[in-house]
């Protein structure tokens, strides 16, 4: 049996990303928590802080997309990345990795410095103590620390900062539910594939780990119904973030 390990933490869009693909799969895998400002105790082999890392028989590689097609050359049952579909996957990833996913740091790039702000980045910063403890100054500066992540700024430079938060917000979201549209799965596909899983988690984490109140995304029926469908193929918290420190039931959400 190969040993298969996923480095990162689960605050993470890029590590839950990875994690849905392994538990999509069926694989058995340990999860080892990354401290972000520790980052050598468990990744120093990679010689970066970039997560997630993923290694199968000690062989290791970043990059989470590039995951979805390494796993399949592994585990070729439940195939991520279908080459039968391969120019539409590609075209929709392009989306998900330029757009869709470095929208959740905008935040964090040019919000507001506000009470919501500071709320959410001291949650953020709750659920990476879970795995890995910090010491309180820097819980207490992680908001600080949002703002001025270099992989953060590098992000800011490949978005357009002169659309409104709401407004790219609203955008992004039409075009998810383009990309999904009449399903059953992304891109109209029949299986569910890297895709979904590139989505799925980070629509789930903020409710169901306490960043937000409602799942909001489930009052829009296309996506709602898509939630469901996927979240048959995984297990109840596919996030990697502690059990523990789930505030919200999906099961519930999605009644
Ligand atoms: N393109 C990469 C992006 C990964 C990424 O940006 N990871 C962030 C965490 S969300 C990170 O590790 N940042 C710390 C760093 O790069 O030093 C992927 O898809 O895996």
């Amino acid at each position: 049996m190969k040993s298969i390990k996923l480095y990162g933490y689960a605050t993470s869009p890029y590590v839950r990303k990875t994690g849905c693909f392994l538990y999509y799969k069926g694989i058995d895998f340990t999860h080892v928590p990354v401290n972000p400002i520790k980052p050598k105790a468990t990744i120093g082999h990679t010689n970066g802080a970039q997560v997630p890392v993923l290694e199968v028989d000690g062989e290791w590689r970043r990059e989470s997309s590039d995951h979805a097609r390494w796993l399949d050359e592994l585990f070729p049952e439940k195939l991520l990345y279908p080459l039968v579909h391969q120019a539409k996957i590609d075209k929709i990833d392009r989306w998900i990795s330029d757009t869709y996913l470095p929208s959740y740091f905008r935040r964090s790039i040019d919000g507001g410095f506000n009470a919501p702000f500071l709320f959410r980045a001291w949650r953020l910063a709750a659920l990476v103590n879970a795995d890995t403890p910090l010491p309180l100054l820097i819980r207490l500066i992680w908001p600080l620390g949002l703002r001025t992540a270099p992989f953060i700024r590098h992000m800011a430079k490949h978005m357009d900062l002169t659309e409104s938060y709401e407004d790219m917000q609203g955008r992004i979201f039409s075009e998810l539910v383009g990309h999904i549209a009449d399903g059953p799965y992304m891109g109209g596909l029949d299986q569910p594939t890297m895709l979904d899983f590139s989505v799925f988690p980070q629509l789930i984490f903020g409710y169901m780990f306490g960043l937000e109140k409602n799942l909001s995304a489930a009052m829009h029926p296309v996506i709602k119904d898509w939630l469901k469908r996927v979240s048959q193929h995984l297990p109840a918290n596919p996030t990697l973030a502690a059990d523990e420190m789930q505030s919200n039931s999906l099961t519930e959400a999605l009644a």
